[in-house]
């Protein structure tokens, strides 16, 4: 096997609320449903499924017309979302976190920067996450993981953080393709590495992945890979909710996630975005949880 034998323990969070309700709360059904669990047995390991974070409807809450659409919510569900990762990576076991919108990444990230010391990063999105309540177009908060990751935006966000944030110069983007005026220029100034599609098309997929991973487990003692969906091309993933073209094609993706499990360098994952309303057949679904079994370590010989 590729990838050493892991203990993968499944964290369902159908959650919405960061994308303004688009139906991306069904996501780990569909990846389920793809046949995850059976991909990642033949890729030898074992695997633990601990369901599905509850989280109430958005329809039986009210939203407030703020910068920071269903804050309360969110900060709730992080907080009982980063606790479930601590207590897993603390077991020795692999946090697989399945979403849900980005806004998710707020509590996987925020329990694993209470694990390890100095965390390495992969964001693999068409955006750049980067906004705060102060600049974000939309209020929507799966525009604002990564800003609050490193520390950036509004207190209430950071809770499950417990004060230790990421280093931004251990963070690296892949496949970012759209970015908000203010958000591309914080982003300039913050430290972190932005191979974007141009830089995916001049080096290809490949020595990309090698700097990027150079990057993220230099100094680091665990690297988080975080996947938005959208990062590929809408051709291959109609089923999210923000789709972006000229993204990476399933191709690459896969070649990606397979450099990654050969060097057996991820210390926890989550597949976010989703959209089995929007999606064909649940082919969106079958990407992610194909992606997910690549990343792991799973190959057709
Ligand atoms: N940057 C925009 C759009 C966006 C960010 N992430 C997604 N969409 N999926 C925003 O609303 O912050
Ligand atoms: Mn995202
Ligand atoms: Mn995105």
């Amino acid at each position: 096997f590729l990838v050493g034998p892991k203990t993968v323990r499944i964290i369902g969070v159908p959650l919405d609320y960061g994308a303004d309700r688009r139906g991306v709360d069904m996501g780990p059904s569909a990846i389920r449903y793809a046949g995850l669990h059976e991909k990642l047995r033949q890729a030898g390991h074992q695997v633990v499924d601990l369901g599905n974070l509850p989280v109430p409807v958005p329809e039986s809450r009210e939203v407030a017309q703020t910068n920071l659409k269903y804050l309360d919510e969110i900060v709730k569900v992080s907080r009982v979302l980063a606790r479930a990762v601590e207590k897993a990576v603390e077991e020795d076991a692999y946090p697989l976190v399945l979403g849900g919108d980005h806004s998710i990444a707020i509590g996987t990230i925020g329990g694993l920067v209470r694990h390890f010391q100095n965390l390495g990063v992969l964001w693999f999105d068409a955006h750049g996450d980067y906004n705060t309540d102060q600049t974000s177009p939309s209020g929507n908060i799966h525009g604002m993981p990564v800003a609050t990751a490193v520390g950036l935006g509004h207190p209430a966000l950071q809770a499950s953080f417990h004060g230790r944030f990421v280093n931004p110069a251990k963070i690296v983007y892949v496949g970012v393709r759209t970015l908000d005026p203010e958000e591309a220029q914080a982003l300039r100034q913050s430290g972190t590495t932005v191979f974007s599609m141009h830089e995916i098309d001049r080096y290809g997929m490949r020595d990309v992945m090698a700097k990027a991973m150079d990057i993220v487990t230099d100094g680091t003692d665990g690297v988080h890979l975080s996947f938005d969906i959208d990062a590929v091309d809408p051709l291959y993933a109609p089923g999210s909710g923000t789709p972006f073209s000229g993204g990476l094609t399933e191709r690459e993706a896969h070649l990606a996630l397979e450099l990654l499990a050969e060097s057996d360098i991820l210390s926890s994952m989550e597949m976010v975005e989703v959209n089995p309303i929007l999606d064909e057949h649940n082919r969106t679904g079958q990407l992610a949880a194909n992606l997910i079994a690549s990343a792991l370590g799973h190959r057709i010989i």
